[in-house]
């Protein structure tokens, strides 16, 4: 409900929903609502409440990136160098000239992965979703993962009474949700849980699904070493069985609509967790090479966690407006370009 008061900040907060809303922008849509009922102050609850909010803000459905435009137009362009006239095209083919592993002797990249959010067409997202169709997505979705055969073949281990067993072998895996995470909790994503939650797996945990989560699909290919086509061409394979299965969100300006406006257009990260001893003595250039190729540094527990033993992960920061393919490239030449400074800097 419209609570008529802009939201006072911490001090330490640094999103962007700090940076872009105005007391203009909150009172121009603080009473309006989507028709899934989801307001604004729903949408910047998580990072009101969350200093450590990188972005801050979410969508409740498609409609919300309308009816709140004047706040989401200004964090998308602020994010993704986007305006509101550009459009976003997908190309999600791995390309016949494939890309080289950047890495061959295996010296510096322990994995890859590469994961696509998507959200069914025809229901709310997970911050306004109700119990009965976020249930109803885990049965359909975890339905056609259980008929997948060949590589992708697997199994599917639902978050609502699993076995301590599972979730042992799970958590070691480093597969499980972040139960509690405070910025999906603020964002109303955790309601009901576990209820409606569960992971799947190939046997060779090289492909995976996470349903509902921060968004209904997240489609994972991971494995060791820094085989970025291997891990592309998997993810490409499943992505398609699964496009033929469900019709996903999407439009032509938006690309695949998800709920953290970060994610939008091709919805993917492509990452590698990297060890580079000396560069990661000199932050400066390190962050210097990262911005000159649009890619972001996180910890290896993923998002808001830190670098730990010298490794790092890197990733894509920009998903809208540019193809899956060319953001793979950049992620391609960005890598060689950090391994080869490293080498330099011995
Ligand atoms: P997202 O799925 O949005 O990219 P996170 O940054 O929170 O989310 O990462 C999710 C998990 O994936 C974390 O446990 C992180 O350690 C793991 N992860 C990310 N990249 C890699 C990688 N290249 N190799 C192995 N694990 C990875
Ligand atoms: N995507 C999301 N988890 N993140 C950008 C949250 C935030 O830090 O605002």
């Amino acid at each position: 409900m419209p609570n008529n008061d802009f939201p006072v900040f911490g001090s330490t907060n640094n999103s962007l929903l700090k940076k872009h809303l105005t007391k203009e922008i909150y009172y121009s849509l603080n009473d309006l609502k989507t028709s899934s009922g989801f307001t604004l102050d729903q949408a910047i609850k998580s990072g009101v409440v969350n200093d450590g909010s990188n972005v801050g803000i979410y969508a409740g459905d498609l409609e919300s990136y309308k009816i709140f435009a004047p706040i989401f137009d200004k964090i998308i362009a602020d994010y993704h160098n986007f305006s509101t006239s550009d459009s976003h095209t997908s190309d999600l083919t791995p390309p016949e000239s494939g890309w080289a592993n950047p890495d061959p002797e295996g010296k510096y990249i322990i994995s890859t992965r590469i994961r696509v959010g998507r959200n069914l067409a025809d229901m709310p997202l997970g911050t306004a979703i109700s119990k009965e169709q976020r249930d109803e997505i885990e049965s359909k979705v975890s339905a056609i993962l259980k008929g997948l055969t060949g590589e992708l073949a697997g199994d599917y281990y639902p978050l609502a009474g699993m076995s301590e067993e599972d979730s042992t072998r799970l958590i070691e895996d480093h597969f499980l949700f972040k139960a509690g995470d405070k910025y999906l909790e603020a964002a109303g994503l955790n309601r009901d849980w576990p209820s409606g939650r569960g992971i799947f797996h190939n046997h060779d945990k090289t492909f995976l699904v996470l349903i509902n989560e921060e968004d209904q699909l997240r489609i994972i290919s991971m494995q060791n070493g820094g085989d970025i086509f291997q891990v592309f061409s998997r993810l490409s394979k499943a992505v398609a069985i699964l496009s033929d299965a469900f019709s996903f969100l999407y439009n032509d300006h938006l690309g695949f609509i998800t709920s953290c406006p970060t994610n939008l257009g091709t919805a993917m990260r492509a990452s590698v967790h990297i060890k580079l001893p000396n560069l990661a003595k000199n932050m400066e250039i390190f962050e210097k090479i990262t911005d000159e190729y649009f890619l972001q540094i996180r910890g290896i527990h993923g998002e808001h966690s830190e670098s730990e033993e010298g490794i790092f992960d890197i990733s894509n920061k920009r998903r809208l407006g540019i193809s899956e393919v060319d953001l793979l490239q950049g992620l391609y030449d960005g890598v060689l370009a950090l391994i080869n400074m490293d080498k330099e800097a011995v």
